[in-house]
């Protein structure tokens, strides 16, 4: 490591699937900007979100702890309390302590408050309380009320004689307010499942609110606003070591591109806002340069957990999609427990530092808390980051080795278990397909092997063949699930 301590920005993307993007070998929608941080830097072929969907992904990367030790870890109402306790260790912790100044701009989704919160007061805890220093989100996702910024502790812009009020109580929902369901012709995107609540700029979200109308967003121009946001920050803090969770609220529905983008993929919005995201990359790299501060910043570039087509809004991702496909040749998507929910497009760039490439080292976002601890020379305590393994050395491209072994989990915390090339799914039950976005979720009453190296797209289940590996994989998995953590030195 260079005497000064590298600048981090983990650039984070919402559900862009492992083929979207030209670098993993997507062709109709450009990336340039995502591309070319690939080219300058590592692109890791076997890079892994934690979950295959938001909360628990999010809260893994922050914890480095699994999420399936955490069992309120699960996608998350936009009236959540805070799923960490304000003095668990984080990473973004981590970073403070090694001297760091930590933003976070975007997306959080890992809940606010510690229940029943007025939105009109300070809101606390909230990321400033878990390891940020500057704090600038949304609070759940893009579809979720309530559809305002949180600005530090404070709704941004909300006036005080125009309070907001919450409810996620099917039940109760305001009386006399205009919902997608009652009133679809104050739509201007039509709701497919779910996502028939609160009216918020011609959309239908899930959950209900009412006042806050200075304060609402408006999604066409989120993008720029929280570009703008993280800019300011790398702006602000040039001359000191930072740490910035840039978490993008795109491809995420519903998808409502800026004016700029709209129309430009061809594939429909999902296509579009995938191209503003790019653009957003590459902006924040040009912020890097202008600074003088490109070789002195790791830039990660990944994502929450795979795509996903039609997510709840008939927004034409479904018809349009043409030959593309999201997750490669993945088997699953989004929720799924095959590896299409899970594997993600996975970048490492550090010019000088690192050289470009690619590798097939196992690394997931659980890892980032010990590596970047390891490569600052934090310690760790044994109640940190439980399982959060140090695979520094492979992440900067030093050797390949990264992990021999990772639990994935697909929806509802059902968890996987991958050991070298071979991925074992107990039986689960449910559906083997959720027939409202299409995806296959690797539900079976069988279980399922796969050797990955032979077989990418998980077509071949092996178990029938093999036994007693699977019988050694779930008994090592319950052993896992049983333990308080896995990385070496914590205790069993
Ligand atoms: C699901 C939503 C989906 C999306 C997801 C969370 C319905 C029917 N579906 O429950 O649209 O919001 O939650 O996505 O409501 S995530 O990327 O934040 O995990
Ligand atoms: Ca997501």
């Amino acid at each position: 490591m260079k005497n000064k301590k590298p600048n981090v920005i983990i650039m984070y993307a919402d559900d862009l699937g492992y083929g979207d993007v030209g670098c993993y070998g997507g062709e109709r929608i450009p990336t340039p900007h995502i591309d070319r941080l690939a080219s300058g830097g590592l692109r890791f072929t076997e890079g892994y979100a934690a979950a295959a969907t938001c909360t628990p992904s999010r809260y893994s990367l922050l914890t480095g702890e699994y999420p399936w030790r955490n069992e309120e870890a699960a996608i998350l109402a936009g009236d959540a309390p805070l799923i960490m306790a304000s003095d668990a260790p984080t990473m973004p912790r981590m970073f403070q302590e090694a001297g760091y100044s930590t933003g976070i701009v975007g997306k959080w989704h890992l809940g606010l408050g510690s229940g029943g919160l007025d939105w009109n007061q300070d809101i606390s805890p909230c990321p400033l309380d878990i390891g940020f220093d500057y704090s600038y989100i949304l609070a759940a996702t893009n579809d979720r009320v309530p559809c305002v910024y949180v600005d530090g502790r404070r709704v941004d812009g909300l006036e005080s004689d125009d309070p907001i009020e919450v409810t996620y109580d099917p039940h109760r929902p305001f009386p006399g307010l205009p919902t997608g369901r009652n009133n679809p012709e104050l739509l201007r995107m039509m709701y497919s499942h779910g996502h028939d609540m609160s009216i918020v700029n011609g959309v239908s979200r899930i959950g209900y609110m009412r006042g806050g109308e200075a304060a609402l967003w408006d999604d066409e121009t989120m993008a720029d606003v929280f570009l703008d946001k993280a800019v300011t920050f790398v702006n602000d803090h040039s001359q000191e070591p930072f740490f910035l969770y840039y978490a993008f609220h795109q491809p995420h529905v519903p998808r409502l591109p800026g004016p700029r983008f709209v129309g430009k993929s061809g594939l429909g919005p999902r296509g579009d806002v995938i191209m503003e995201m790019d653009w957003c990359v590459g902006q924040l790299l040009d912020t890097l340069e202008e600074q003088g501060l490109r070789e002195d910043t790791i830039v990660i570039f990944s994502s929450d957990n795979g795509p996903v087509l039609n997510d709840g809004y008939r927004d034409q991702a479904v018809e349009l999609v043409g030959d593309h496909r999201p997750a490669g040749d993945l088997r699953g998507g989004k929720y799924s427990m095959y590896d299409g929910g899970t594997r993600v497009p996975f970048i490492l760039s550090w010019p000088g530092t690192v050289d470009s490439g690619s590798s097939d080292a196992l690394v997931c976002h659980t890892d980032f808390y010990a590596s970047f601890a390891a490569l600052l020379d934090q310690p760790l305590s044994a109640d940190a980051a439980v399982d959060s393994f140090d695979v520094s050395a492979a992440l900067l491209g030093q050797n390949a080795r990264g992990r021999t072994e990772l639990v994935t989990e697909g929806t509802q915390a059902k968890t996987v278990l991958r050991q070298a090339d071979w991925v074992f799914i107990p039986p689960h039950p449910g559906p083997a397909v959720n027939t409202d976005v299409d995806i296959e979720l690797g539900n079976s009453p069988e279980p399922q092997l796969y050797d990955l190296r032979r077989d990418l797209s998980q077509q071949r289940n092996l178990a029938d063949e093999n036994p007693s590996m699977v019988e050694s994989m779930e008994a090592r998995l319950a052993d896992m699930r049983a333990c308080r953590g896995t990385r070496p030195g914590t205790k069993p």
